[in-house]
């Protein structure tokens, strides 16, 4: 009926359990997991499910997420509960050890905390197996992209690091993978758990520096020089790239960086495959965010990265603005399927007043984030050109 069709010569899959959006971090945590409901409910209004195929992956096993992840890490993960935390002296010893507790409730312990990570995890090893089979050339899981879980240790609301095990089934057939990551936040257990390999190049954006009170923003890492292992003899060395930004980068700005570097990237490293890691919470108006971009320049990065024509998987990961984060799925789920979308939102969409009234975005798909003027441009053109110079010169490392 909207013209919603199978793209021509290629196959995207769609790998979603909506048993995920049930689990709640707790009242005001930032994240929310029902945010995929709002990304689902307006991907179905559009009449995208006929443009892909779609699976419902079963969660991941124990031993499934044992191939990255520590036993007695995920023995923790699986017998904790709200109830046993605290009546459990054993229990309280492990909390702080393996990234719980403290004075940080960012990965507090709620109900059903082991299915949400098996099936987000679940999702994106279901969704890298496809690739692997040729049953799809671009595979969508937008429920995981929780990249910054360690092998032992939970943080910042990650608490099993899906992108990990989807590229580790990845390699498997493929020489090198390239993981892209367009969170706000640097996508530091991705780049940690890959820093002694050259068959994956871990290349983050993100929001880099200290705020007013002197704290660096999360995680703290990033910066432009940190480039991995310095030892020559480690295979890592020079296959990792940080892009470090400041408050307020606009569409602009930003769609000339991810292009430039991004561009130079791919044609230095010839991936075989690509992992797109498509946090939404480097959009304007972001609970959590610094950046200024628009739902469009955002997609961008996946147009962009799709031309390649290399064999992607994307997943999602942060974004604190429900209704935007649910804009953005959407929309670059229509980005891989090649279908224009109307600015209209679908009358019949069943949580339309989520998006509705001018405070929510007016009932437009592309409403303009940017006037959400919350966070000054600190990112002048000089700065930028000095960084794309350095991201260069650090790229050179890859010319042998
Ligand atoms: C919250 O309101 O910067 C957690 C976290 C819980 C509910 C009520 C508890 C109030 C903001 C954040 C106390 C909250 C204390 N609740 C949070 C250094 C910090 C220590 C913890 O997008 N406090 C830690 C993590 C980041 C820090 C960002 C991004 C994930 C991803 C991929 C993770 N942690 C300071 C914060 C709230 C909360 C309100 C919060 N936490 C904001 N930023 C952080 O990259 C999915
Ligand atoms: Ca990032
Ligand atoms: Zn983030």
């Amino acid at each position: 009926e909207n013209g919603i069709e199978k793209p021509k010569g290629y196959t995207v899959s769609f790998h979603y359990n909506a048993e995920v959006e049930y689990h709640h971090f707790g009242s005001s945590h930032p994240m929310k997991p029902w945010r995929l409901t709002l990304a689902k409910q307006l991907i179905l209004a559009y009449g995208l499910e006929y443009a892909m195929d779609l699976y419902q992956p079963r969660p991941a096993t124990f031993d499934e997420l044992a191939i990255f992840h520590d036993r007695q890490y995920l023995g923790f993960l699986q017998s904790i509960t709200p109830q046993n935390l605290d009546s459990d002296p054993e229990k309280a010893k492990y909390l702080e050890l393996f990234g719980f507790g403290g004075e940080s409730n960012d990965c507090p312990v709620f109900d059903g905390l082991w299915n949400y990570v098996s099936l987000y995890s679940g999702a994106s090893v279901h969704a890298a197996h496809n690739l692997l089979n040729h049953q799809s050339d671009i595979a969508i899981n937008w429920s995981g992209g929780l990249h910054h879980a360690k092998k032992n240790a939970a943080s910042g609301f990650c608490y099993v690091n899906d992108i990990v095990l989807a590229i580790q089934h990845l390699l498997t057939q493929n020489q090198r993978v390239l993981y892209v990551d367009v969170d706000v936040h640097h996508g530091d257990g991705v780049e940690q758990a890959f820093e002694s390999t050259d068959r994956v190049f871990t290349l983050s954006y993100h929001k880099y520096g200290l705020d007013k009170w002197g704290a660096g923003f999360f995680p703290g890492t990033g910066n432009i020089n940190e480039v991995g292992p310095t030892d020559p003899s480690n295979r890592g060395k020079g296959h990792t790239l940080n892009i470090p930004l400041e408050d307020g980068i606009d569409d602009e700005q930003y769609k000339w960086l991810f292009k430039t570097v991004t561009g130079a990237v791919i044609s230095k490293y010839q991936p075989t495959a690509i992992v797109l890691q498509c946090g939404a919470d480097s959009l304007g108006g972001d609970r959590l965010g610094r950046f200024n971009l628009n739902i469009k320049a955002h997609g961008f990065c996946v147009e962009h990265v799709k031309s390649f024509n290399i064999p992607l998987l994307l997943i999602g990961g942060g974004g604190y603005t429900p209704r935007n984060v649910a804009r953005t799925w959407c929309h670059e789920t229509a980005v891989c399927t090649g279908s224009e979308l109307h600015n209209n939102l679908p009358m019949h969409l069943p949580y339309l007043q989520a998006f509705d009234g001018t405070e929510n975005g007016g009932g437009m798909l592309y409403p303009n984030l940017h006037n959400t003027k919350r966070h000054d441009n600190q990112n002048t053109r000089e700065k930028l050109q000095k960084l794309v110079a350095h991201a260069m010169e650090n790229l050179r490392y890859l010319e042998g």
